[in-house]
């Protein structure tokens, strides 16, 4: 009997197990084989035979059970191990998604009049007419406010055509100084290679005493800035007019793509046009009733910085959504 208990000590499957029971307390197994011997015994010895086959009998049932219990934890927690998922690991394959090329471009010219401790403000997408166009000396009859190029609500209500009414607000809820930007989508009814009916802009505003800005202060600021985004670039200023500003100037950058020789993307000119800026306009420091001040703002298209920088060729290729063109700027 010995060789049984061993047995079943030694088992290490469940499987193996299994056929230990059926030989020992199967109906042709070893328990049963000695009870038939048993009946050939004399009988004298029968009773001691029995009671000996009955305690062994008990004994391995007890053993087997135990065995069992022990093999079948054993095999559960194996099984959970092999099919634990670490979730801490880390993938074979993973892709992430990543800012759009316009709002990286943003978030870096925010970044830089950030730093130059321009305050950040954005204001609202629908706006009234005096905001966007009153108070900035666009009169009635000026261009600018034609049906064709603004998207009009009921009530004089409209999508704001640049972002200069959120200097306006400003100016009307804060004492000056002040120092902002606001960058932010902008909406006009254009469509074509170089115009998208909604894009982005930055503008900026600095308002101090009067005599305490000029045209000197607005020109150091955007060199730097310019500098800062496109690297070693030369940057010149251009007599322009805006009816927000007086005296008004466009800044030209020399052609990132041939250095200023002359080239497609620069119309053989070797010069490009990114900014418009010029010293705040009396009639706009008028509508919003501050007196005794000066100052100078600049404005910017976001998207016409983003293709110059990524060297995109067709603005409305930012807006598409291909995949195909957004995975190139990870
Ligand atoms: C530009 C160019 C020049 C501008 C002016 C103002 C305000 F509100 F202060 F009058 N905000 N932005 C401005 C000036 C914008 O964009 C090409």
């Amino acid at each position: 009997m010995k060789e049984w208990y061993d047995a079943i000590q030694e088992a290490q499957s469940v499987e193996r197990l299994e056929e230990i029971r059926i030989s020992v307390f199967g109906k042709k197994g070893v328990l049963a084989a000695e009870f038939v011997k048993m009946k050939k015994a004399p009988n004298e010895e029968k009773a001691k035979i029995a009671k000996d086959l009955n305690m062994h009998k008990s004994n391995l049932m007890n053993e087997f059970t135990a065995r069992k219990i022990t093999l079948q934890t054993q095999e559960l927690q194996e099984a959970m191990k092999a099919e634990a998922i670490d979730v801490s690991l880390f993938s074979t394959s993973s892709s992430s998604g990543a800012l759009h090329p316009v709002m990286e471009t943003m978030d870096r010219i925010v970044e830089y009049f950030s730093s130059m401790n321009f305050a950040v403000k954005t204001g609202q997408i629908v706006e009234d007419d005096f905001n966007n166009f009153e108070a900035l000396n666009l009169p009635k009859y000026h261009p600018a406010r034609d049906m064709q190029d603004t998207f009009y609500f009921k009530d004089e209500m409209l999508l704001r055509t640049h972002t200069s009414p959120v200097q306006i607000r400003t100016m009307m809820s804060t004492k000056p100084p002040i120092r902002m930007i606001a960058p932010g989508a902008v909406f006009r009814r254009d469509y074509d290679l170089t115009h998208t009916p909604m894009f982005h802009q930055v503008e900026g505003l600095l308002v101090d005493e009067e005599g305490k800005v000029s045209f000197a202060n607005l020109k150091y600021i955007l060199e730097d800035f310019l500098k800062y985004m496109f690297g070693d670039v030369e940057v010149r200023f251009r007599p322009s007019f805006f009816p927000f500003t007086e005296p008004s100037a466009e800044v030209d950058i020399s052609c990132v793509f041939c250095s200023g020789k002359g080239c497609r993307v620069c119309s053989k000119t070797g010069w490009l046009e990114v900014l418009g800026c010029g010293i705040v306009d009396p009639n706009v420091f008028a509508a919003v009733k501050y007196e005794n001040v000066s100052g100078y703002a600049f404005g910017l298209g976001v998207e016409r910085f983003a293709m110059l920088i990524h060297q995109i060729g067709d603005l409305r290729s930012l807006f598409e959504g291909d995949i195909k063109l957004l995975e190139q700027f990870q």
